[in-house]
């Protein structure tokens, strides 16, 4: 590998904003309470703060709906609080990355307001988004949004369908129009120069749509074609990301990160490659796509759990497809995404702590640059809602209303399930601090509520107990910094593993050393032997000893030899 940048080498840390600390006591987190929080995250060790979007919105998807891509959400604070977290954060060596959302903006952007005000050929604003006439009184082609329902609306006004591949209330930017591009690429360089430290961008292998739009294939019970997997990688992305690293990033010491969906291990190292012609890495979504439905109509909706094997494969192939081209990230879960030790792990009481810590290890031990989704830390479980009417995410409602009431595919009771192990609301319960009331997120009802198990899993309990997931994490975060391996090494599995069904064992080495992990994910013990030296050293565990080949459930526990072992 070249010579390391920054990022290499950094751990991030993700903050939804909505969810992460109420200063105002309106039940909404803001700008102030993580200003409050800083010290706390600077005490983890980790380098950057990602922040999900705080601008201008009327938040009909959290916030991933712009109306105003220079303003504050009032709701979360002001500029000059933003310029104050930038400042105190910059203060703690902590950097600060933005969500970029230009896929598509609010409908109640300026540009929007404008696109449809008229059709006619004088009005420039039209083609910022992406017009198009009816085909025999229909939709202009068969795509399903991503949240449900078709990925058209119609303007009684024009007589024309604009597109949305998520809420008709999200548009899709028209990335084919230069202006603008040139418009998002001012407004990026417009951010710098309040001196953030660079962007994680929403669905950016969206932005180059087909030639013609054509239809989607559509399998089995499916009313709508699958326009993610039409859009995904599109003709000129790589030519509008080469351009947006040639106007912008190219002039930052930046770290960027593409969130990706439907990018292949071959797609990602142009995306991600170490050139530095694009961007610095991308989050990939095979491996949170593994334990979908079956039925394609349902997508992501199942209560399905992965297998090790298949999770294991996957993972080894991006390991091993990237190193030395490009770059991973490395994440269990994100505010899309049900929480880690809930779908991977074991979120009852006598298995939670093991198997949070042991998943943690599993991923910080790999290469690339993890990301801790706030309350990870802390093995925060799913939210165990028992009725539907307690959750809020827009992509959960809607699903439920089409699977159960539309097109009934789905008993309502197996659709709960479903949303218990899938919904995007598991991973947004406000952040458990104390066991005060409402885990001392707010004083005032939160807009999504707490999960109950806030009085036993917080951070007060755990800064204090050596044992805690939180310390765990804090001393995987403190391996990365001080084992160069950790970053720079080779990664392979251990002879023989690709084939067993509990434990994953893999190895990492440089000239100078090798690191060997090594984690049951079962809850039973389990005898495994494997070839290395005797001479090692312990770096970290999950129980309170080794036993050598006695595997316990959800044992970690990764090794360090001063030597290079290959195989
Ligand atoms: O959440 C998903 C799984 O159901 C994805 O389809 C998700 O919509 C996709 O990962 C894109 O996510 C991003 O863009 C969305 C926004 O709702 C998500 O929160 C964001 O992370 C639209 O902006």
């Amino acid at each position: 590998m070249s010579k390391q940048k920054w990022w290499q080498n950094a751990v991030v840390y993700q903050v939804y904003p909505k969810s992460f600390q109420d200063s105002d006591n309106d039940g909404i987190g803001d700008i102030r309470g993580i200003i409050n929080r800083l010290d706390y995250i600077a005490q983890l060790g980790v380098d950057v703060i990602w922040l999900n979007p705080i601008y201008k919105t009327p938040d009909i998807d959290g916030g991933y709906d712009i109306s105003d891509y220079q303003d504050i959400n009032p709701t979360f604070g002001n500029m000059s609080d933003f310029e104050e977290l930038l400042a105190k954060a910059h203060a703690r060596h902590l950097k600060v990355m933005m969500d970029l959302v230009v896929n598509h903006s609010s409908f109640e952007h300026e540009w929007f307001k404008k696109s449809l005000a008229s059709s006619e050929p004088d009005n420039q604003y039209r083609d910022y988004y992406i017009w198009r006439d009816p085909v025999d009184g229909h939709e202009p082609n068969n795509w399903g949004s991503f949240f449900s329902g078709p990925a058209w609306t119609y303007d009684e006004q024009s007589g024309q369908y604009y597109l949305h591949l998520f809420a008709k209330e999200q548009p899709d930017l028209n990335w084919e129009n230069p202006d603008v591009r040139n418009n998002i690429f001012d407004m990026m360089n417009w951010w710098a120069t309040k001196g953030i430290d660079g962007f994680r961008m929403d669905v950016i292998s969206l932005i180059s749509k087909p030639k013609g739009l054509p239809d989607a294939p559509l399998v089995d019970d499916q009313v709508y074609g699958d326009s993610g997997s039409m859009v995904a990688n599109g003709p000129h992305v790589h030519e509008y990301l080469q351009e947006m690293n040639h106007k912008v990033l190219s002039k930052h010491d930046w770290i960027t990160v593409g969130e990706t969906a439907g990018v292949t291990t071959e797609e990602a190292q142009k995306y991600a490659n170490v050139d530095d012609s694009e961007l610095n890495m991308v989050f990939q979504f095979e491996h949170v796509s593994l334990d979908g439905n079956t039925n394609p109509a349902l997508g992501k909706w199942s209560d399905r759990r992965v297998t090790l094997p298949e999770l294991r494969a996957n993972l080894v192939k991006w390991q091993k497809s990237l190193a030395g081209k490009a770059w991973n990230s490395l994440y269990w879960n994100n505010h899309d995404q049900p929480r880690a030790v809930s779908r991977f792990g074991n979120d009852s009481p006598e298995f939670r702590v093991l198997s949070a810590k042991m998943l943690a290890a599993v991923l910080h031990f790999m290469q690339g640059t993890p990301y801790i989704f706030q309350g990870e830390e802390l093995g925060m479980t799913n939210a165990n809602y028992q009725t539907l009417s307690q959750y809020r995410d827009l992509e959960t409602l809607n699903i439920y209303e089409d699977a159960v009431n539309k097109t009934h595919l789905v008993e309502p009771e197996t659709m709960l399930n479903y949303l218990r192990a899938r919904s995007r609301d598991n991973s947004r319960t406000p952040m458990q601090w104390d066991n005060s009331h409402n885990a001392g997120f707010s004083e005032h009802d939160p807009w999504l509520s707490v999960n109950q198990n806030y009085t036993t899993i917080n951070v007060k309990e755990e800064i204090s107990d050596k044992n805690s997931v939180l310390n765990f994490y804090k001393h995987l975060i403190d391996l990365r910094h001080t084992l160069p391996v950790i970053t720079d090494g080779q990664f392979d599995l251990v002879i023989g593993n690709e084939d067993d069904a509990d434990v994953f064992a893999y190895q990492r080495y440089n000239e100078s050393q090798t690191v060997l992990i090594i984690a049951n994910f079962t809850d039973t013990t389990l005898n495994r032997h494997y070839d290395f030296p005797n001479e090692h050293e312990l770096l970290i565990q999950n129980y309170q000893d080794d036993q050598g080949d006695t595997l316990r459930p959800y044992e970690v526990k990764a090794y360090r030899y001063n030597t290079k072992i290959t195989h």
